[in-house]
């Protein structure tokens, strides 16, 4: 099989493409980081791969498939190569293999976006301490939160399991919903700076659950190879800022993030 080729921006920074980065090194398929410049996202020959002019894109050169939207490609990824069944459900559990499309879509549309948006006002925006922004999303972010750790302690209740066993977001197993959470959420602690949240504390099911997720051997190993691709990479915060006016205290968060370069 030839490797899969996912599209990521130098140094790393952004979380949507490592989600199905994560996925392939959980189904132990070959693959391929395509780095490209963030100069280079909004243009041709880029935006063939991603009419959005974002990231990720993939490219399945074993099946002449291109796909953009990290959410499609996770599903495409599920769909295509994992016949055995690993991260997801089969028919046998129908219910189960389509609320997993439930948690994917909430991803995809409330903590991707909510977590993007607070971790922009309380870094990024050009207009410093925009406190009804900081606010709403910030609130939104803690909603977000609130859901999933609910969820999870009925499904502890459901499954009546004990405080130390792990409880995943749908079933008896880790699957590529519960997966598809955890590149934003090593964003928490950025997102909350000066102790805004105490995730252990505030949300118990939510913080072992990330911990549980992000403590998988694979998943453990991608996200220790993006700290160190933001330690390490060059740069290319500056690009964005150049073409986005509002965008300027960029430079300023990424070192916050351990960038050696910004
Ligand atoms: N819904 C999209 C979001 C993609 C997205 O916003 N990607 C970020 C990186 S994590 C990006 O490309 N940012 C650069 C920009 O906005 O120009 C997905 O999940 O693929």
């Amino acid at each position: 099989m030839q490797p899969i080729k996912i599209y990521n921006g130098p140094h790393g920074q952004g979380p949507n493409p490592w989600k199905p980065i994560i996925l392939l090194e959980e189904l132990g398929l070959p693959y391929e980081i395509v780095w490209i410049p963030y100069a280079e996202i909004k243009s041709e020959p880029y935006t063939s791969l991603n009419p959005n002019g974002r990231l990720p894109a993939m490219i399945d050169p074993n099946r002449n498939v291109t796909l953009f939207e990290s959410g499609a490609i996770i599903n495409y990824i599920i769909d295509t190569y994992d016949k055995k069944l690993k991260l997801t459900y089969g028919d046998d559990r129908f219910e189960e293999k389509w609320l997993l499309q439930s948690w994917l879509m909430f991803q995809m549309s409330a903590q991707g976006p909510m977590f993007g948006q607070k971790t922009w006002f309380t870094h990024i925006h050009i207009e410093q301490n925009l406190q009804t922004a900081i606010d709403r999303y910030g609130n939104e972010a803690k909603r977000i939160i609130s859901v999933v750790d609910s969820s999870l302690r009925k499904q502890r209740q459901k499954l009546g399991l004990a405080a130390d066993e792990p409880v995943w977001l749908v079933g008896d197993k880790c699957t590529y919903a519960d997966l598809a959470f955890v590149s934003w959420n090593t964003f928490l602690g950025t997102m909350f700076p000066s102790g805004g949240l105490d995730l252990e504390k505030e949300f118990p099911e939510y913080y072992r659950w990330f911990m549980n997720t992000a403590n998988r051997p694979a998943t453990k190993k991608v996200l220790e190879f993006r700290e160190e691709c933001i330690r390490t990479m060059k740069d290319t915060a500056m690009q964005v800022v150049e073409r986005q006016a509002d965008a300027h205290k960029l430079p300023v968060y990424e070192k916050t993030l351990g960038s050696s370069d910004s």
